[in-house]
């Protein structure tokens, strides 16, 4: 069969991040997917389609698309107020059981209209396209009622819509107690089954369900009743797990197929060992850890033992990860939590995408994958995870196309 392409891209370095792999590639595309990719050399004749491009990479180094696989992006207001409040000695915890933390973000979140949640969410959601992000999922959970997780979902939806990336919503309605339902968890927990899920899900806004399983939010057993809801209407789960404790959080997880477990600072091998049975990735999210002054690092080298796969994400969020910058995280997970730099990239690629249940889509760059993309201007891949305070992101290609930065077309 012979192949056609809408474009082709040139001269592009390749490899899995070390100097002594690089070797230059071509990567055809055509309908938005990766239609062809391998050694200039082997380039086969083909068809162009009419409006067919042709650009050159001048060497740069190209990647998959960068996979954001937990953020809560979307939200009103901000908490630099608390940032001053633990800086002057107050615990995250403290600050959360005092009625702040998660709630004031709620509070502030009921109040915003529709439209004011996707102005202020949209630059966030452009900072990370402008560093390789061409997937990204954004939880809920600063509404706490149906009304305003509705309202959150729609923005994140609306934001996939409007912006040139692929956004993966995720129910978070037992993230925190609303006030509301204060000394009440169990009757919040069944309005979350039995009304807020169903009729979300019913409205096409759930691709998957979160819990925030911890002391001073949900317990194992009303986790529980959550995944069970979620597993009713055939909808994946994962959760935030064992990141200020241990409450088993990690297992229950697994016993449900869990796409993820996310943070895990307080995992044990027990735990990972489930987790590898259970295919669970483990998402790591060092820019909490850092913002939150943690010292349990997360058992990586458990995950490593037990081929666990490491996904790594912003938690972009106003609490604990005031975070917009992926290759920063990815500095983070390498110099606080000691992965690689090529752990640390197939962390925010191949694994992330995992994470979300979509390898088959992102992650990789292979041929019949959305054609997601990016280029960086550096001489090796550990650059990525190197500089501080820079981007050296030259392009972003999503679905074939350009949405960020520039690429020299070439008639070569
Ligand atoms: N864990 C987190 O790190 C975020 N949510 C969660 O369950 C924090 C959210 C916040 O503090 O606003
Ligand atoms: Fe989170």
């Amino acid at each position: 069969m012979s192949l056609r392409l809408d474009a082709l891209w040139r001269n592009l370095n390749h490899g899995d991040g070390s100097e002594r792999d690089a070797s230059r590639i071509a990567l055809g595309v055509a309908d938005g997917k990766i239609a062809w990719i391998g050694p200039e050399a082997e380039l086969p004749a083909f068809e162009q389609a009419p409006e067919f491009a042709q650009y050159d990479g001048a060497g740069a180094w190209v990647t998959p698309g960068l996979v954001e696989c937990h953020t809560h992006l979307v939200f009103g207001g901000n908490r630099a107020d608390e940032f001053r409040r633990r800086l002057a000695g107050a615990s995250y915890e403290d600050i959360a059981r005092a009625g702040g933390g998660i709630l004031s973000t709620v509070a502030a979140t009921r109040k915003a209209s529709e439209d004011a949640l996707f102005a202020a969410a949209a630059p966030r959601l452009r900072r990370l396209i402008a560093e390789g992000v061409t997937a990204v999922e954004i939880k809920s959970g600063y509404g706490l009622d149906a009304r305003t997780e509705a309202k959150m979902l729609r923005v994140a939806r609306l934001l996939g819509r409007e912006l040139p990336v692929t956004v993966y919503t995720t129910f978070l309605g037992a993230h925190a107690l609303p006030p509301e339902y204060r000394g009440r968890p169990d009757e919040y927990i069944e309005l979350v089954c039995a009304d807020m899920l169903p009729l979300l899900a019913g409205q096409g806004l759930v691709d998957a369900v979160d819990v925030f399983c911890e002391n001073i939010a949900f317990s194992v057993a009303q986790s529980e009743r959550i995944f069970q809801a979620a597993a009713r209407l055939g909808l994946p789960v994962k959760m935030h797990a064992e990141q200020l404790s241990n409450i088993g959080a990690s297992q229950l997880a697994t016993r449900y197929g869990a796409l993820s477990a996310d943070h895990l600072e307080h995992a044990v091998e027990a735990d990972v060992a489930a987790m590898s049975r259970a295919g669970t990735v483990a998402v790591l999210l060092p820019a909490a850890y850092y913002c939150l002054r943690e010292t349990k690092r997360p058992p990586v080298e458990l995950f490593r033992r037990h081929g666990v796969p490491m996904a790594i994400s912003t938690d972009c969020n106003p609490g604990t990860a005031p975070v917009l910058s992926p290759l920063l995280t990815m500095n983070m997970a390498c110099t606080l939590f000691g992965l690689t730099v090529e752990e640390a990239l197939q962390g925010y690629t191949r694994h992330a995408a995992r994470a979300l249940g979509r390898v088959h889509l992102h992650g990789t760059l292979e041929v019949g994958r959305h054609a997601d993309f990016a280029l960086w201007d550096v001489d090796s891949l550990a650059e990525l995870a190197y500089w501080l305070g820079a981007s050296p992101c030259a392009a972003v290609i999503r679905h074939g196309q350009i949405v960020h930065g520039a690429a020299k077309s070439s008639d070569c």
